[in-house]
Formats: structure tokens, sequence, C-alpha cells
């Protein structure tokens, strides 16, 4: 093999594809005198610098990712006319992964909630499924979002994270027990973005050819199965290694070892929603999968890194709201805030055009509509495309919406305006799935891990009358559960 370096290296140009004079000198009066203002390639150099960061994520700041292939291996067509879900499609994906709470330089290993956020780059456009690795979340109403965040950051004064912040903001909310137990569980420590799996989280829905209605829980299922890191090699690795997960995943890709994921739906036909005995667009609330088991659709793998992080992974933009025929979402309040907020926060993390960078574009579908113009327009529509609709030119004129290609998902719904908690059902409660979760789900090993976590975290907290309030919160839980943490934290 010829070796890389002895090859003769190209022109460094300007970024107008000037030859640039040098790397290294900048242009002075003699070779000590001062420097001219003129030099425009050290002043394109050096504000090219200064704009080199786009505001990072709040939250989801650190991540990594990388692309692959989706293959439907099953027939869910009775479900949903979606092409991207038919019998044998094949679909490119980009799966980022992610972190919530920390910033960008933070360590992967932190104990915290992990982003699984998917894209199929579908026929039909963009579909992203941008979840967790937990099946709920912390939250049911959007409101209280940026205060939750605002808790898992930073104090104002000291700009430091904080126990009694996090302590007093989760005990102050019930709704947030499941999630929580599960963030103080193993999997909030995974062994890597490969040993964990990838929910949806919310409901979503399904149509199918007929038009007939499914509600949907999505479910990514780890075939390197799931595992978790234990805290003190977590702890170890924070210090050690701050990127440990992203050079994992980085490095199993680049030697060929793919990592895959079964896609497994829950379908819950339509009428059922209404006497379900959990709400079932509470994103706090898990489906049974005695009542709806998991069906599979087929498998993704991840089998290309990204060329460039910056352009593909920090640039990527998903959102809840690119959804596809055949597919939509849910009267899930969270879901339907998020569908605002992703692309209010592209637009100002990245700029207007956010969607016509490569890595947003959609690879299997043309963009076709009256959206020309706009900072950093990137694909000028053809001449005699016009700038309006309706239109008198024909095809050449421009497109014209399609109400049947374009059909969203729907529901009935009606009922005063108001701001209330959502309505519960027979079984809601705020600490039943997370008991059953406790006591059902996690093994002994999970439960000493569980309470020795808890522990650590209940030594954190400084303020008795938050102290208290943990311990009610997982007596709430599980009185034993409840009664131990009385006796170690
Ligand atoms: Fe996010 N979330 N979120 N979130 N979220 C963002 O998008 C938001 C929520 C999730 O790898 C932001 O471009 C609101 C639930 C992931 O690029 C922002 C609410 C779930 C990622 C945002 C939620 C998530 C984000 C940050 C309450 C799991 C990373 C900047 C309604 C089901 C995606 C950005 C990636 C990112 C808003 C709640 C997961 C600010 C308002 C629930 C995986 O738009």
């Amino acid at each position: 093999m010829t070796n890389p370096y002895d090859s003769a290296k190209p022109a460094t140009t300007t970024q107008t594809g000037t030859p640039a004079p040098s790397d290294a000198h900048s242009l002075t009066v003699g070779a000590d005198g001062p420097t001219v203002l003129h030099d425009r390639y050290l002043v394109e150099k050096l504000a090219s610098f200064n704009r080199e960061r786009v505001p990072e994520r709040n939250p989801h700041a650190k991540g990594g990712g990388a692309f692959g292939e989706f293959v439907v291996t099953e027939d869910v067509s009775a479900y949903t006319r979606a092409a991207a879900f038919q019998p044998g499609a094949t679909s490119e994906t980009l799966l980022r992964f992610s972190s919530v709470a920390g910033e960008q330089g933070s360590p992967d290993t932190w104990r915290d909630v992990r982003g699984f956020a998917l894209r199929f780059y579908t026929t039909e456009g963009n579909l992203d499924i941008v979840g967790n690795n937990t099946p709920t979340f912390f939250l049911r109403d959007a409101m209280k979002f940026p205060d939750f965040i605002h808790s898992q950051k930073r104090l104002g004064d000291s700009g430091l994270r904080n126990a009694d912040m996090q302590w007093d903001f989760w005990t102050l909310s019930p709704e947030t027990a499941h999630q929580v137990t599960y963030l103080m569980g193993d999997r909030g420590l995974p062994r890597s973005w490969r040993h964990m799996n990838g929910y949806g989280s919310h409901t979503y829905q399904w149509v199918n050819a007929a038009g007939e209605r499914f509600w949907v829980q999505y479910h990514f299922m780890s075939n390197q199965g799931v595992e978790a890191m234990g805290a003190a090699e977590a702890e170890q690795l924070a210090g050690s290694d701050a990127d440990f997960y992203r050079r994992d995943l980085f490095d199993a890709i680049n030697t060929g070892d793919f990592p895959s994921w079964d896609v497994y739906v829950q379908i819950m036909p339509y009428e059922e929603a209404k006497a379900y005995r959990f709400n079932p667009f509470d994103l706090t609330k898990t489906w049974s999968k005695k009542d709806y088991p998991r069906i599979k659709v087929g498998t993704f793998t991840l089998n290309r890194n990204p060329q460039n992080f910056f352009a593909e992974i920090e640039q990527a933009a998903f959102s809840p709201g690119n959804q596809v025929p055949g597919t939509g979402i849910s009267p899930d309040k969270m879901l339907m805030a998020r569908v605002f907020a992703y692309s209010d926060a592209q637009r100002y993390r990245i700029g207007a055009n956010y969607n016509q960078l490569p890595v947003n574009q959609p690879h299997a579908a043309e963009v076709r509509n009256y959206m020309h113009e706009g900072q950093m327009q990137f694909t000028p529509n053809p001449a005699e495309h016009r700038t309006y609709t309706p239109n008198s030119f024909g095809a050449a004129g421009g497109p014209e919406a399609d109400p049947v290609a374009g059909v969203e998902a729907s529901w009935e719904t009606d009922g005063e305006l108001m701001r209330a908690a959502a309505t519960l059902h027979l079984d809601d409660d705020d600490f039943g799935q997370a008991g059953t979760l406790y006591r059902t789900v996690f093994d002994d090993e999970q439960r000493a891990r569980f309470l020795e976590t808890l522990t650590g975290q209940g030594r954190g907290i400084t303020i008795d009358e938050i102290r208290e309030r943990f311990f009610q919160y997982w007596t709430n839980v599980d009185a034993a559960l409840g009664e131990a943490l009385r006796r170690t934290v």
C-alpha cells in the first residue's frame, strides 16, 4: 500500500477557492512589523474559528451517532400503510445517542437517561422516533419541562449541580417516580450505547391502507443484550475517558462489529384507548405487555460512522413532528408540545433552512414546496417554479398539496379549554408502576444496586424537608424500600 504521507498535498484555498498564501505567517510590514488589516485570509480564518460552535442542544448536548439500514422482516401492513414498514422494505437510518443533563464536554458515564433519536430516511420523507432508553418520561405536561431541566442542571448562583435541587423538584412532582426509578436503576448506567434498548416512549398512531387507526408504542431491542456498568467503573471512566460511549460506538463500527436492534411495536386498537385501565397517552406510564404483546417489525443495523461529526451529528435535527403517511402522533400532551419545540430549537441552533443540510434532507424522497428563501438557502427551485400557490402554470409552476397522500393521523376531541391535570384512569397513580418495576422487574442484584444508589443520592441531600420528602417518595413506591432508606441514608 502506498504511504499516504508520501502523496503530494493539494493547495489550501480561501473559502472562495483562491490559493491560500500561508497557514503559518500573517501579512506584516517587514518580517517583524505590524500585521495589516487587509490580510483577508488571516481575518477569514480567525472569523471562521470564532463561529465554529453552534449552540449546543439543551438538553441532550453530549452524544454520538452513526448511520445504518432498517429492514422490515415481518408483515405489519394490517396496521400501517407507511412504505417504510411494508414487508421487505429497507430504509437508511441515523441513530444519535445522548445523555440528557450534561453539557457537551460532560462525561458519557454520568448517571442519566440516554437519548435514542432514530431517523428513517423513507421514500415518503423522514420519519423520526426521538425517544430514550426508557419507555417512560419524568413528566406528562410540557409546561414543567423547562423547570425540570433547570433542576437537573446548575444552581443560579454557584453554577454547580446540586442534589437538593434535583430531589426538591422530583419529590414535589410525584409523576416523576416511575422514570426516576428507571434512572436510579441499571438503565441509568448502560455498559455502552450498544448495550441498551431504545423506546419511542410516547404513544404514536399507525393508519393502515383501509384508513383504520391503531395506537402504537415503539420498542428497539438491543441484539447486543442489555448490560449495565458498575458505579465505580462509571466514576473512574468519567475521569479517565469522558467520551467512553462515543469511542466504543465509533470503534465497534470501524472494526465491522455492527450493532443492531430489533424493532417491535405494541398495538392498541383505536377504540380500546378510552377504556384502558391506564391513560394510554400518559407518558409516565407503560402499557402492560400482557395486555398488548410486542409484535416484531424488523431490524436496523448501524454500519457507517459519520465522516464529519459536526456536520452530521452535531447538526442532525430530529423532530417527533417528522411523521410519514401511515404514522402520526397521539393526544399525548408532551408529544404535542415536542412537535413544536424541536423545530423551534433547531431554527435557533442551526438556522431557518436547517432541513436543507445533507443530514437533515430526505435521502429517498424529493422536497417540493414554496419555501424558497431565508438564511443560507441551499437549494434554489427551478426558474419556472412560481413562488406562490395556487397558480395557473401546471406542473412547471410548482407542486400542489395532496390531501390523500398527505393525510395526517387524527382523533376525535372536544371539551372546554382549561389548564388541569390529565384525567387519570382506573389504575392510574404516580407510584404503582414504579413499585411494580422495583418489585417484579428488578432482580435481587438490581434491587441491591438500586438501594445503594439511592442511599448515595439521599446522603447528598442537605435540606431536612427535602430529605423527609425523599423518604416519603420512595415509601410511596415501596414501603420496605422507604424503611430501608431511612436506615441507610
Ligand atoms: Fe427532548 N428536546 N423535549 N425529550 N429530546 C431536545 O431538541 C423537548 C422529551 C429527546 O439527538 C431538544 O434539538 C421538550 C421527551 C432526545 O438530536 C429540544 C420536551 C423525550 C433529544 C427538546 C421534551 C425527549 C432531545 C434539545 C417536553 C423522550 C436529542 C435541542 C415536551 C421521549 C435529540 C434539540 C438529538 C432534544 C425539547 C421531552 C428526548 C429542546 C419541549 C419526553 C433524545 O428541542
